[in-house]
Protein backbone atom coordinates (compact mmCIF):
# COMPACT_ATOMS: atom_id res chain seq x y z
CA UNK A 1 0.00 0.00 0.00
CA UNK A 2 0.77 3.32 -0.79
CA UNK A 3 -0.27 6.70 0.33
CA UNK A 4 -1.92 7.58 -2.80
CA UNK A 5 -3.79 4.44 -2.75
CA UNK A 6 -5.64 5.62 0.14
CA UNK A 7 -6.44 8.85 -1.95
CA UNK A 8 -7.56 6.93 -4.22
CA UNK A 9 -10.23 5.39 -2.19
CA UNK A 10 -11.14 8.77 -1.24
CA UNK A 11 -11.48 9.77 -5.11
CA UNK A 12 -13.40 6.48 -5.69
CA UNK A 13 -16.27 7.49 -2.43
CA UNK A 14 -15.95 11.08 -4.18
CA UNK A 15 -17.05 10.03 -7.15
CA UNK A 16 -19.70 7.62 -5.74
CA UNK A 17 -21.46 10.24 -3.75
CA UNK A 18 -20.97 13.22 -7.08
CA UNK A 19 -23.22 10.10 -8.72
CA UNK A 20 -26.14 9.40 -5.36
CA UNK A 21 -28.83 10.74 -4.18
CA UNK A 22 -27.70 10.92 0.03
CA UNK A 23 -30.45 11.24 2.05
CA UNK A 24 -28.90 10.25 5.33
CA UNK A 25 -30.87 12.30 7.46
CA UNK A 26 -27.83 13.29 9.91
CA UNK A 27 -25.55 14.06 7.36
CA UNK A 28 -25.03 17.45 5.68
CA UNK A 29 -22.20 18.44 2.99
CA UNK A 30 -20.05 21.46 3.94
CA UNK A 31 -18.92 24.21 2.18
CA UNK A 32 -15.41 24.95 0.80
CA UNK A 33 -15.08 27.81 2.68
CA UNK A 34 -16.00 25.32 5.62
CA UNK A 35 -13.48 22.64 4.28
CA UNK A 36 -10.53 24.81 4.07
CA UNK A 37 -10.04 25.53 7.59
CA UNK A 38 -10.07 21.43 8.39
CA UNK A 39 -6.57 22.11 6.00
CA UNK A 40 -5.43 24.34 8.17
CA UNK A 41 -2.35 24.46 10.57
CA UNK A 42 -4.83 24.54 13.31
CA UNK A 43 -5.69 20.96 13.42
CA UNK A 44 -1.91 20.58 14.79
CA UNK A 45 -2.57 22.42 17.59
CA UNK A 46 -3.59 22.41 21.05
CA UNK A 47 -6.06 24.55 22.89
CA UNK A 48 -7.04 23.43 26.26
CA UNK A 49 -9.45 25.55 28.75
CA UNK A 50 -11.43 28.49 28.20
CA UNK A 51 -10.74 31.46 26.45
CA UNK A 52 -8.15 33.69 27.56
CA UNK A 53 -7.51 30.82 30.21
CA UNK A 54 -5.74 28.04 28.43
CA UNK A 55 -3.13 25.74 29.66
CA UNK A 56 -0.61 26.20 26.33
CA UNK A 57 0.72 29.15 24.94
CA UNK A 58 0.44 30.07 21.33
CA UNK A 59 -3.48 30.13 21.78
CA UNK A 60 -4.29 33.84 21.01
CA UNK A 61 -5.52 33.58 17.42
CA UNK A 62 -7.74 30.42 18.39
CA UNK A 63 -9.50 32.41 21.37
CA UNK A 64 -10.35 34.92 18.68
CA UNK A 65 -12.02 32.34 16.54
CA UNK A 66 -13.26 30.97 19.66
CA UNK A 67 -15.14 33.99 20.45
CA UNK A 68 -16.36 34.41 17.41
CA UNK A 69 -17.87 31.49 17.25
CA UNK A 70 -19.23 31.71 20.49
CA UNK A 71 -20.77 35.10 19.31
CA UNK A 72 -22.49 33.82 16.50
CA UNK A 73 -24.00 30.43 17.86
CA UNK A 74 -25.65 32.64 20.77
CA UNK A 75 -26.91 34.95 18.09
CA UNK A 76 -28.24 32.49 16.19
CA UNK A 77 -29.53 31.00 19.33
CA UNK A 78 -30.66 33.97 20.96
CA UNK A 79 -29.46 32.07 24.07
CA UNK A 80 -27.50 33.56 26.84
CA UNK A 81 -25.00 31.24 26.71
CA UNK A 82 -22.92 28.69 24.24
CA UNK A 83 -20.46 26.44 24.73
CA UNK A 84 -18.88 25.74 21.30
CA UNK A 85 -15.72 23.27 22.70
CA UNK A 86 -18.02 19.68 22.30
CA UNK A 87 -16.71 17.85 19.57
CA UNK A 88 -19.63 15.38 19.10
CA UNK A 89 -23.15 15.37 19.86
CA UNK A 90 -23.01 12.52 22.69
CA UNK A 91 -20.12 14.30 24.02
CA UNK A 92 -22.20 17.12 24.05
CA UNK A 93 -24.96 14.74 26.23
CA UNK A 94 -22.43 13.42 28.18
CA UNK A 95 -22.05 16.88 29.43
CA UNK A 96 -25.40 18.02 29.54
CA UNK A 97 -25.86 14.40 31.80
CA UNK A 98 -22.45 15.58 34.25
CA UNK A 99 -23.71 18.89 34.33
CA UNK A 100 -27.89 18.54 35.16
CA UNK A 101 -27.59 14.75 36.71
CA UNK A 102 -26.23 12.52 39.38
CA UNK A 103 -25.62 9.29 39.61
CA UNK A 104 -28.19 6.60 40.26
CA UNK A 105 -30.76 9.66 38.97
CA UNK A 106 -33.58 8.79 36.88
CA UNK A 107 -34.62 10.11 33.25
CA UNK A 108 -37.13 10.66 30.96
CA UNK A 109 -36.08 10.08 27.47
CA UNK A 110 -37.73 8.66 24.10
CA UNK A 111 -36.90 4.92 23.51
CA UNK A 112 -34.80 4.19 20.39
CA UNK A 113 -37.73 3.11 18.37
CA UNK A 114 -39.45 5.91 19.29
CA UNK A 115 -36.74 8.13 17.78
CA UNK A 116 -34.27 8.43 20.88
CA UNK A 117 -30.56 8.78 20.50
CA UNK A 118 -28.64 5.76 21.71
CA UNK A 119 -26.66 8.47 23.76
CA UNK A 120 -29.71 9.04 25.89
CA UNK A 121 -29.92 5.67 26.72
CA UNK A 122 -28.42 2.88 28.98
CA UNK A 123 -26.05 1.41 26.08
CA UNK A 124 -24.19 5.19 26.13
CA UNK A 125 -23.49 8.47 27.89
CA UNK A 126 -26.60 8.35 30.33
CA UNK A 127 -25.86 5.02 31.33
CA UNK A 128 -21.93 5.51 31.65
CA UNK A 129 -23.36 8.31 33.99
CA UNK A 130 -25.26 5.86 35.74
CA UNK A 131 -28.79 6.91 35.10
CA UNK A 132 -31.85 5.08 34.92
CA UNK A 133 -33.75 5.02 31.87
CA UNK A 134 -37.82 5.91 31.73
CA UNK A 135 -39.31 6.23 28.54
CA UNK A 136 -41.89 8.16 27.78
CA UNK A 137 -44.63 6.80 26.53
CA UNK A 138 -45.10 7.95 22.66
CA UNK A 139 -48.00 8.25 20.10
CA UNK A 140 -47.74 6.43 16.97
CA UNK A 141 -50.14 8.23 15.06
CA UNK A 142 -48.93 11.98 16.43
CA UNK A 143 -45.29 9.86 16.07
CA UNK A 144 -44.85 12.48 19.16
CA UNK A 145 -44.73 12.22 23.05
CA UNK A 146 -47.59 11.60 24.89
CA UNK A 147 -48.22 14.06 27.33
CA UNK A 148 -51.37 12.99 29.56
CA UNK A 149 -49.96 9.90 29.92
CA UNK A 150 -46.27 10.84 30.17
CA UNK A 151 -47.09 13.63 33.06
CA UNK A 152 -48.79 10.88 35.41
CA UNK A 153 -45.82 9.09 35.43
CA UNK A 154 -43.21 11.42 35.83
CA UNK A 155 -45.52 12.99 39.00
CA UNK A 156 -44.51 9.15 40.57
CA UNK A 157 -41.23 8.83 39.42
CA UNK A 158 -40.18 11.78 40.01
CA UNK A 159 -36.77 12.00 37.18
CA UNK A 160 -34.26 14.34 37.76
CA UNK A 161 -34.14 15.23 34.05
CA UNK A 162 -36.34 15.46 30.71
CA UNK A 163 -34.92 14.59 27.45
CA UNK A 164 -36.66 15.84 24.05
CA UNK A 165 -35.32 15.52 20.54
CA UNK A 166 -34.83 12.86 18.61
CA UNK A 167 -32.88 11.34 15.85
CA UNK A 168 -36.16 10.14 14.78
CA UNK A 169 -37.65 13.32 14.24
CA UNK A 170 -40.56 14.22 12.58
CA UNK A 171 -42.63 17.05 14.29
CA UNK A 172 -41.83 19.86 17.15
CA UNK A 173 -41.56 18.04 20.66
CA UNK A 174 -44.26 19.58 23.69
CA UNK A 175 -41.19 21.74 25.50
CA UNK A 176 -43.50 23.79 27.02
CA UNK A 177 -45.95 20.91 28.19
CA UNK A 178 -42.56 19.43 29.36
CA UNK A 179 -40.59 22.36 31.00
CA UNK A 180 -44.18 23.15 33.41
CA UNK A 181 -44.47 19.45 34.78
CA UNK A 182 -39.97 19.70 35.22
CA UNK A 183 -40.68 22.78 37.12
CA UNK A 184 -43.58 20.90 39.47
CA UNK A 185 -40.98 18.47 40.07
CA UNK A 186 -37.96 20.47 40.53
CA UNK A 187 -36.27 18.53 37.39
CA UNK A 188 -34.45 20.00 34.28
CA UNK A 189 -35.19 20.40 30.69
CA UNK A 190 -32.15 18.63 28.26
CA UNK A 191 -33.54 19.46 24.47
CA UNK A 192 -31.05 17.53 21.82
CA UNK A 193 -31.56 19.26 18.86
CA UNK A 194 -28.65 17.56 16.78
CA UNK A 195 -31.08 16.95 13.63
CA UNK A 196 -33.21 19.92 13.78
CA UNK A 197 -30.55 22.99 14.98
CA UNK A 198 -30.42 24.45 11.36
CA UNK A 199 -34.25 24.62 11.51
CA UNK A 200 -33.81 26.10 14.63
CA UNK A 201 -31.45 28.82 13.60
CA UNK A 202 -33.52 29.49 10.30
CA UNK A 203 -36.38 30.11 12.18
CA UNK A 204 -38.09 27.37 10.88
CA UNK A 205 -38.84 24.88 13.92
CA UNK A 206 -39.64 25.19 17.57
CA UNK A 207 -37.36 27.67 19.95
CA UNK A 208 -35.90 25.83 22.75
CA UNK A 209 -35.27 27.24 24.59
CA UNK A 210 -37.66 30.28 24.49
CA UNK A 211 -40.29 27.04 25.44
CA UNK A 212 -38.38 26.21 28.96
CA UNK A 213 -35.70 23.79 27.79
CA UNK A 214 -32.57 24.61 30.75
CA UNK A 215 -30.23 23.45 28.23
CA UNK A 216 -30.23 22.66 24.05
CA UNK A 217 -27.45 20.10 22.58
CA UNK A 218 -26.94 19.75 19.14
CA UNK A 219 -24.30 18.79 16.97
CA UNK A 220 -23.58 20.45 14.07
CA UNK A 221 -23.40 18.77 10.79
CA UNK A 222 -27.33 17.60 10.33
CA UNK A 223 -29.44 20.52 9.09
CA UNK A 224 -26.74 22.71 10.41
CA UNK A 225 -23.87 24.15 8.07
CA UNK A 226 -20.95 23.12 10.09
CA UNK A 227 -18.27 20.12 10.49
CA UNK A 228 -18.66 17.21 12.64
CA UNK A 229 -18.54 18.77 16.18
CA UNK A 230 -21.07 19.96 18.39
CA UNK A 231 -22.62 22.87 20.94
CA UNK A 232 -24.28 23.31 24.23
CA UNK A 233 -26.70 26.13 24.99
CA UNK A 234 -28.21 26.93 28.36
CA UNK A 235 -30.11 29.21 30.69
CA UNK A 236 -27.41 32.03 32.42
CA UNK A 237 -27.47 30.14 35.56
CA UNK A 238 -26.14 26.90 34.41
CA UNK A 239 -23.32 28.86 32.40
CA UNK A 240 -20.26 27.72 34.62
CA UNK A 241 -22.02 24.32 35.25
CA UNK A 242 -21.57 23.70 31.98
CA UNK A 243 -18.81 24.76 30.97
CA UNK A 244 -17.26 22.81 34.12
CA UNK A 245 -18.45 19.82 32.52
CA UNK A 246 -17.00 20.18 28.97
CA UNK A 247 -13.99 20.78 30.06
CA UNK A 248 -12.37 19.64 32.20
CA UNK A 249 -15.25 17.15 31.76
CA UNK A 250 -15.32 15.58 28.75
CA UNK A 251 -13.05 17.61 26.42
CA UNK A 252 -9.15 18.29 26.84
CA UNK A 253 -8.31 19.84 22.73
CA UNK A 254 -10.93 20.06 20.95
CA UNK A 255 -10.38 20.03 17.22
CA UNK A 256 -9.40 23.54 16.82
CA UNK A 257 -9.92 22.95 13.11
CA UNK A 258 -13.70 21.99 12.86
CA UNK A 259 -13.69 25.64 15.30
CA UNK A 260 -12.89 27.43 12.71
CA UNK A 261 -15.24 25.20 10.02
CA UNK A 262 -18.11 25.69 12.60
CA UNK A 263 -17.34 29.22 12.55
CA UNK A 264 -17.16 30.09 8.94
CA UNK A 265 -20.65 28.07 8.62
CA UNK A 266 -22.36 29.94 11.26
CA UNK A 267 -21.96 33.02 9.25
CA UNK A 268 -23.11 31.01 5.85
CA UNK A 269 -26.59 30.18 8.41
CA UNK A 270 -26.93 34.09 9.47
CA UNK A 271 -26.83 34.97 5.75
CA UNK A 272 -28.79 32.39 3.96
CA UNK A 273 -29.99 29.55 7.02
CA UNK A 274 -33.78 31.02 6.80
CA UNK A 275 -33.85 30.22 3.15
CA UNK A 276 -32.61 27.09 3.75
CA UNK A 277 -34.60 25.59 6.31
CA UNK A 278 -38.56 26.88 4.80
CA UNK A 279 -37.04 24.76 1.13
CA UNK A 280 -35.72 21.96 3.40
CA UNK A 281 -39.30 21.55 5.32
CA UNK A 282 -40.89 22.04 1.85
CA UNK A 283 -38.90 19.53 0.59
CA UNK A 284 -39.58 17.24 3.35
CA UNK A 285 -43.49 17.66 2.58
CA UNK A 286 -43.30 16.84 -0.97
CA UNK A 287 -41.14 14.25 -1.11
CA UNK A 288 -43.64 12.77 1.94
CA UNK A 289 -46.70 13.53 0.08
CA UNK A 290 -45.52 11.94 -3.71
CA UNK A 291 -44.25 8.92 -2.04
CA UNK A 292 -47.91 8.68 -0.38
CA UNK A 293 -49.68 9.21 -3.33
CA UNK A 294 -47.56 6.70 -4.99
CA UNK A 295 -48.97 4.31 -2.44
CA UNK A 296 -46.01 4.13 0.28
CA UNK A 297 -46.67 3.90 4.07
CA UNK A 298 -45.54 7.11 4.84
CA UNK A 299 -45.81 7.99 9.19
CA UNK A 300 -47.94 11.07 10.27
CA UNK A 301 -50.40 10.98 7.58
CA UNK A 302 -52.84 12.86 9.38
CA UNK A 303 -50.19 15.54 10.39
CA UNK A 304 -49.13 16.47 7.28
CA UNK A 305 -46.46 13.61 7.44
CA UNK A 306 -43.29 16.31 8.71
CA UNK A 307 -42.14 19.89 9.68
CA UNK A 308 -38.53 18.72 10.02
CA UNK A 309 -35.97 17.56 7.27
CA UNK A 310 -37.14 14.11 7.70
CA UNK A 311 -39.62 11.26 6.98
CA UNK A 312 -39.92 8.15 7.96
CA UNK A 313 -41.77 5.04 5.46
CA UNK A 314 -42.93 1.61 6.86
CA UNK A 315 -41.10 -0.78 4.62
CA UNK A 316 -42.64 -3.75 5.69
CA UNK A 317 -44.70 -4.79 2.96
CA UNK A 318 -41.52 -4.69 1.11
CA UNK A 319 -39.59 -6.72 3.02
CA UNK A 320 -38.58 -4.58 5.63
CA UNK A 321 -35.90 -2.16 5.94
CA UNK A 322 -32.47 -3.64 5.39
CA UNK A 323 -33.50 -5.05 2.43
CA UNK A 324 -35.37 -2.25 0.89
CA UNK A 325 -31.91 -0.01 2.10
CA UNK A 326 -29.82 -2.27 0.41
CA UNK A 327 -32.11 -2.29 -2.47
CA UNK A 328 -32.26 1.86 -2.40
CA UNK A 329 -28.20 1.66 -2.29
CA UNK A 330 -27.82 -0.61 -5.52
CA UNK A 331 -29.64 2.09 -7.57
CA UNK A 332 -27.41 5.22 -5.15
CA UNK A 333 -30.05 5.87 -3.09
CA UNK A 334 -28.55 6.24 0.09
CA UNK A 335 -30.54 6.17 3.06
CA UNK A 336 -30.92 3.77 6.34
CA UNK A 337 -32.96 1.38 7.77
CA UNK A 338 -34.64 2.60 10.97
CA UNK A 339 -36.97 0.90 13.69
CA UNK A 340 -40.21 2.81 14.24
CA UNK A 341 -42.48 3.05 17.39
CA UNK A 342 -43.75 -0.19 17.46
CA UNK A 343 -40.24 -2.27 16.76
CA UNK A 344 -38.35 -3.58 19.45
CA UNK A 345 -34.88 -3.13 20.26
CA UNK A 346 -33.83 -6.63 18.92
CA UNK A 347 -35.30 -5.42 15.60
CA UNK A 348 -32.75 -3.00 14.99
CA UNK A 349 -30.66 -5.21 12.32
CA UNK A 350 -34.00 -5.29 10.32
CA UNK A 351 -36.62 -2.73 11.42
CA UNK A 352 -40.14 -1.79 9.86
CA UNK A 353 -38.61 1.32 8.16
CA UNK A 354 -36.72 3.22 6.59
CA UNK A 355 -35.97 6.93 7.16
CA UNK A 356 -35.20 9.59 4.65
CA UNK A 357 -33.67 13.18 4.66
CA UNK A 358 -33.88 16.05 2.34
CA UNK A 359 -31.05 18.37 3.99
CA UNK A 360 -28.48 17.79 1.69
CA UNK A 361 -29.87 17.31 -1.69
CA UNK A 362 -31.86 20.98 -0.45
CA UNK A 363 -28.21 22.34 -0.09
CA UNK A 364 -27.18 21.00 -3.37
CA UNK A 365 -30.34 23.39 -5.04
CA UNK A 366 -32.98 20.72 -5.26
CA UNK A 367 -36.60 21.60 -4.88
CA UNK A 368 -40.15 20.48 -4.98
CA UNK A 369 -40.05 19.05 -8.70
CA UNK A 370 -36.87 17.12 -7.93
CA UNK A 371 -38.93 15.78 -4.81
CA UNK A 372 -41.40 14.21 -7.34
CA UNK A 373 -38.90 12.50 -9.24
CA UNK A 374 -37.05 11.09 -6.18
CA UNK A 375 -39.93 9.65 -4.92
CA UNK A 376 -40.30 8.00 -8.12
CA UNK A 377 -36.83 6.55 -8.05
CA UNK A 378 -37.79 5.54 -4.56
CA UNK A 379 -41.10 3.91 -5.23
CA UNK A 380 -39.93 2.18 -8.42
CA UNK A 381 -36.62 0.93 -6.68
CA UNK A 382 -38.88 -0.15 -3.62
CA UNK A 383 -41.79 -2.32 -5.75
CA UNK A 384 -39.05 -3.05 -8.70
CA UNK A 385 -40.87 -1.25 -11.54
CA UNK A 386 -37.89 -0.49 -13.39
CA UNK A 387 -34.57 -2.38 -13.90
CA UNK A 388 -31.58 -1.53 -11.58
CA UNK A 389 -29.96 -0.25 -14.58
CA UNK A 390 -32.27 2.22 -15.61
CA UNK A 391 -33.05 3.68 -11.89
CA UNK A 392 -28.99 3.94 -11.07
CA UNK A 393 -29.08 5.71 -14.90
CA UNK A 394 -32.03 8.06 -13.77
CA UNK A 395 -30.34 9.32 -10.19
CA UNK A 396 -26.91 10.07 -11.79
CA UNK A 397 -28.91 12.06 -14.64
CA UNK A 398 -30.79 14.10 -11.65
CA UNK A 399 -27.79 14.52 -9.62
CA UNK A 400 -25.11 15.50 -12.22
CA UNK A 401 -27.61 18.62 -12.82
CA UNK A 402 -26.66 19.33 -8.88
CA UNK A 403 -23.52 19.74 -8.59
CA UNK A 404 -22.79 22.87 -6.72
CA UNK A 405 -23.37 23.95 -3.35
CA UNK A 406 -25.72 26.51 -2.28
CA UNK A 407 -26.84 28.90 0.41
CA UNK A 408 -23.14 29.66 0.70
CA UNK A 409 -20.97 33.13 -0.26
CA UNK A 410 -20.48 31.85 -3.82
CA UNK A 411 -21.72 28.87 -5.11
CA UNK A 412 -19.03 26.12 -6.07
CA UNK A 413 -18.59 22.28 -6.64
CA UNK A 414 -19.53 20.19 -4.20
CA UNK A 415 -17.54 16.88 -4.90
CA UNK A 416 -13.89 17.96 -5.49
CA UNK A 417 -11.32 15.71 -3.62
CA UNK A 418 -9.75 18.80 -1.88
CA UNK A 419 -11.33 21.88 -1.90
CA UNK A 420 -8.43 24.60 -1.26
N1 LIG B 1 -27.28 8.07 14.91
C1 LIG B 1 -27.24 9.31 14.17
C2 LIG B 1 -28.43 9.47 13.31
O1 LIG B 1 -28.34 9.00 12.19
O2 LIG B 1 -29.44 10.05 13.68
C3 LIG B 1 -27.00 10.49 15.00
O3 LIG B 1 -25.90 10.34 15.81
Amino acid sequence: MRYGDVYDIIKRHTSFYRDSLPLIASENITSKFVRCCYLSDLGHRYAEGKIGERFYEGCSFIDEIEQITVDLMKDLLNAPHVNVQPISGVVANMAGFFALTKPGDKIMVLSIPSGGHISHEKYSAAGLRGLKIIHYPFDNERMNIDIDKTEKIAEKEEPALFVLGASLFLFPHPVREIHEIAERIEAKVLYDGSHVLGLITGGEFQQPIDEGADVLTASTHKTFFGPQRAIIACKDYLKDKIDNAVFPGVVSNHHLNTLAGLAISAMEMKLYGKDYAIQTIKNAKKLAETLAELGLKVLGEDYGYTESHQIAVDVRDYGRGAKVAKKLESINVIINKNLLPWDTIKETNNPSGIRIGVQEVTRLGMKEREMEEIAEIIYNGIIGKDTQLNLKKRVVRLKRRFTKIKYTFEEHEAYSFLPC
